[in-house]
Parts: C-alpha cells; structure tokens; sequence
C-alpha cells in the first residue's frame, strides 16, 4: 500500500494545486520586488511590474535568474529577509564565482525536511525504521536535508555523514538502518564492500534513497541486487533548498516534483522559449514559499523532460525525468560539483598554460578524476622526481580548489591534441546520460 507524509497535498487534484501556485506564485512576486533589489531591477529592465503577474500563466513575462546573477549579487544581494531572521547557509564547493551560497529561515528549513520526509515515507518509511544517512554533513545539503525529513517523520536518524566504509558497515549492521540515503555511486560501493566481507545476510536495509549525480538504470539494478533493496531517485539542488525538490514514487518513472513549493518549466536552453510538456529542454525553476532565498525562473542547466501522466502512485504532482544532461559542463565528480574553469583557474595561478585535459571515469562505483597538463616548454624537465614534485603541489592545489582528489598527469609541451573549434577539455568515459 502507498504511504504518503501529506496526502491533502501530495494527491490534490490539479486544480488545487493550480490554484495554490497561483496564489503563492502572487504573493512570492511581491515579496521578491518588495525586497530584492537585485531582482526588482532586473524586472524593471524587463519592463515587469508584480501587478502584471496575476497567475502562472504570466511566469513567463519574469526574467530568468542564472548562476551569472547568484555571482553578481554574491554574498548577501538575493536575500529576500532581514538577516536577523535567517538562521542557516548551506553552500556548494567552488571559488566565490562558482560557490552557491543559499539562505533559510526557520520556515524555510521546516518546508525543506517536509518535502525529504515526503521521499523517505514515498520509499516505505515510517517512524519504525532507522535511516542511515551518509550524504555530507556541512555546507552541502545532502545530509542536512535527509537527516530533517527523517525527523519529521519520527524515524531514528543515524548522522553518519560520508565516508569511512568500515564505520558505516558497523552501524548499519549494529544498529539495524533500514534505509540508506547517500549518492549512487557509494551506495554501489557499500554494497561491493558488505558483499566482499560476507555481511550480506547480516543488514536489514529494505530501501535507499540515491541521488546528486546522475546515475543509470544499469547501476540502479547493480545496486538493488547487491544490497538487496529497493533503490530510489532524489533530485534537487542547493540554489531551491537541496534534495527533496523532487524524489520517485513506487512506480520508479521519474520524480514527483513537490509543485507546491516549486513551479517546474522546461525551457529551451538556446532561445529561453518555454517548451510544451513531454518536450526535452532545461529545467527552470520558480521557489514560492521560500522565504530568505526565493529565486524566480532560476536555470538549473539541467536538461529533462516534464510527465503529467496519471501516476500510479496516486501523486499528482509533475514528474521529471532524471536529468539527461547539462546545458553547460560543469561535471558532478563523486557528487561534488566541478567546473573546468576551476581546475584552469588553479593551473594558470601556478603557471600552466591553458592546455590540459581532464578525463574523468568510473572504476569500481567510484568515480575518478585525472587531469592532465602540458608542462610549458620553461618549465619541462625529465627529472622524474621533479615532474613528481610538480605532480603533488598540483594535486594540493586542486583538492583545495574542488574539495576531491584529482590524478595530475604533467605531460611533455605540445602533447595534448590541439583543436580547430571548441577545445575538447573533458572526456567523460561514465557515459551517464
Ligand atoms: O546535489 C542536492 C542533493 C543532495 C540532491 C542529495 C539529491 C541528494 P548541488 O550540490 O547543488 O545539490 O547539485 C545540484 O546536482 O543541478 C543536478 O545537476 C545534480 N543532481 C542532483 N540530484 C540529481 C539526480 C545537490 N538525482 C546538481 N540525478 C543538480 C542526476 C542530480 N543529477
């Protein structure tokens, strides 16, 4: 039997939920122009009063918001409250241009744990089971988000944050975790190290809750047998509050998304025309009940496609489907997000030139980073214990940069192919999408 964490809104007739967007879509307007100085003069560029926005039928007279805004109005433009009312920040990795650095007041935390405790019930949870945790605590919304869902829904919530393979196997068969929430990619490396130490019959996990990157439905199988469980898709992203914007259903066909606290539209990337449903485009995003951080029409860059196909489920919000790309290369690397410009940026501040590669694959569940660079013809040695040197203070400055380990590779001047058009910077062997 389906569960749901509430029901009067997860399974409310269309109409209900047209009618709630229209008017929280209303209210999020002028609450934004009234607040936003930022935003009230990208509207009144676009010649856009909030008396013109009287529906979700005239979203599409907004302007869009991009990362480009998020960096011009870094730290503090787009907060919509007194800071005095805001009581936390979650943030994404990156250098100021690139960090997203989101805001929450205490409302705005509540909605974001009720729309993961909507995930974690939509996978069978209720306040029996014991949810095991190991997203990243911190800055980074993966923990945050699942550990306040688990709580509104009363289960005992075990903050393991990531890492240490050994500790995680220890609680989860100590203490008995039903349900696993952390990326794809470590659920599908827990399941090779259980299966490696013959503990497959000692864990109780009935489900997990996977996402911040992509991942496919080869792996989703790989991952159900080796841990013998149900495994779900979680969307979302720092800028609309975390995880939790989206998440599967039963039915395991794409995301419902929660429509009412996010608008969905699907845009074409190129023109910023909206798409009509079923088509493939990016996916803009409209928060309506945030309160210190409501951004309006914001792009996601992520490509996918929106269902109102009936549900088995009973859900009736939007589905989208899991994102098939990005309109733009920043690359997710063991869930972390990674910009090109960011590794160009630490070698050119170390005296590289601009020509490099980086190649990144998966081997073994994990995913795997290596860069390399051209030395310049100044800087070419073939001391191997100097090239190593190199190596190492190039591989401190990116894990400083990204927050991962990446592989440097320094290669002899003038060995990294040239190209005649747009240089080819990444070579991604995952093939996700
Ligand atoms: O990754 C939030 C999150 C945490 C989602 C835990 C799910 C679970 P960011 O670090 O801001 O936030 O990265 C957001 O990650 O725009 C997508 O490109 C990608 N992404 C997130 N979930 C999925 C998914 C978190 N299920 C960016 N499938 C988004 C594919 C995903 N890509």
């Amino acid at each position: 039997m389906e569960h749901y964490f509430q029901p009067e809104i997860e399974c409310a007739s269309r109409e209900q939920i047209i009618e709630l967007q229209n008017e929280r879509l209303v209210k999020q307007v002028r609450h934004v122009y009234d607040n936003v100085e930022y935003y009230r003069k990208k509207m009144d560029e676009k010649g856009v009063t909030p008396e013109d926005i009287k529906s979700i039928d005239d979203l599409h007279k907004l302007p869009f918001l991009t990362k480009d805004d998020l960096r011009d109005a870094y730290p503090y433009g787009l907060v919509a409250v007194p800071l005095s009312d805001c009581v936390r920040i979650q943030s994404t990795s990156g250098t100021t241009g690139r960090r997203v650095v989101a805001f929450y007041t205490q409302h705005d935390i509540d909605l974001w744990d009720e729309c993961c405790a909507r995930a974690i019930v939509a996978v069978g949870g209720t306040k029996e089971d014991v949810v095991h945790v190991s997203y990243g605590y911190g800055l980074f919304t993966g923990g945050p988000g699942l550990n306040g869902g688990s709580h509104k829904v009363g289960s005992l919530t075990l903050p393991m944050s990531s890492g240490n393979t050994d500790r995680q196997i220890q609680f989860m068969t100590d203490l008995g975790s039903t349900i696993l929430c952390c990326t794809p990619s470590y659920a599908a490396y827990l399941g090779e190290s259980i299966n490696e130490r013959g503990l497959k019959d000692q864990i109780k996990l009935k489900a997990g809750i996977f996402g911040a990157e992509a991942w496919t439905q080869e792996m989703r199988r790989d991952i159900e047998k080796s841990l013998g469980i149900k495994a779900y898709d979680i969307y979302g992203l720092t800028e609309i509050s975390g995880p939790g914007v989206s998440f599967e259903c039963s039915e395991q066909t794409g995301m419902h998304i929660n429509e009412d606290h996010f608008i969905a539209e699907i845009i074409d990337p190129n023109t910023g025309e909206v798409l009509p449903e079923g088509e493939k485009g990016e996916l803009v995003f409209t928060s309506i009940t945030k309160e210190a951080f409501p951004l309006l029409r914001y792009r996601t860059r992520d490509i996918c496609v929106l269902s109102r196909k009936k549900c088995s489920c009973g859900r009736t919000h939007v589905k989208m489907s899991k994102p098939m790309g990005r309109s733009d290369d920043m690359l997710i690397v063991k869930g972390v997000n990674v910009f090109p410009s960011q590794i160009e940026t630490v070698l050119l501040n170390k005296g590289y030139a601009a020509n490099y590669q980086i190649i990144v694959d998966r081997v073994n569940n994990s995913d795997t980073l290596e860069v390399q660079v051209e030395m310049t013809p100044e800087m070419f040695s073939d001391s191997v214990t100097e090239v190593a040197v190199k190596e190492k203070e190039l591989v401190n400055a990116l894990k400083a940069m990204l927050g991962i380990y990446a592989k440097v590779k320094l290669v002899a001047p003038k060995t990294i192919a040239r190209s005649e058009g747009k240089a080819v910077r990444i070579i991604d062997n995952r093939h996700l999408y």
